[in-house]
């Protein structure tokens, strides 16, 4: 015995409920913790402005959403102390929660693609770089981080990446 009920097939909700919410009956966003709307789901809290981290004692947790494939780990001084080392096989990637970025803001950080020589002629591709305005539905490329061996015979060394974020 079986039976179905509150059928509907249509639309679905205009934005997707924002990306944080599930839709019902193509107009009516059920919003996750910390966001409200009706037909497109907001965060109702401030959004921090900035993001600083540099891996040396707080959790991933308070500042970023989701990460795989990484760990906390020293890695042959891509500065100092400890660092985010993607080095586990698999989908490595790592997202922020989400902040309030209106204002225009810089992207910065510290990378180093491959700790020696014989790193470099690995199978990894670029580091790709993206942002989303929408919660995460939509991604636009900002950047990619390829290898770049420098100087011919050089060790690869760690670089300083700054980036400007459209307001
Ligand atoms: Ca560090």
């Amino acid at each position: 015995m079986w039976g179905v009920d509150n059928v509907y097939i249509g639309p679905s909700c205009a934005y997707n409920c924002g990306g944080h919410g599930y839709c019902l009956n193509g107009d009516q966003c059920f919003c996750d913790d910390n966001y409200e709307g009706e037909t497109e789901c907001h965060l109702h809290l401030q959004l921090s402005q900035t993001l600083v981290e540099d891996f040396e004692n707080e959790s991933l947790s308070t500042q970023f959403e989701r990460w795989s494939g990484a760990e906390v780990a020293r890695f042959c001084g891509v500065l100092t102390g400890d660092a985010l080392v993607f080095s586990q096989q698999g989908e490595r990637m790592l997202v922020t929660k989400d902040l309030d970025l209106s204002h225009g803001s810089v992207v910065q950080f510290y990378i180093r693609l491959s700790c020696t020589l014989d790193d470099l002629s690995g199978e990894d591709g670029p580091v790709l770089l993206h942002y989303s305005t929408d919660g995460g539905i939509y991604w636009t490329l900002l950047a990619e981080l390829g290898r770049d061996s420098g100087h011919p015979g050089g060790l690869p060394h760690a670089k300083h990446i700054t980036l400007s974020l459209p307001g």
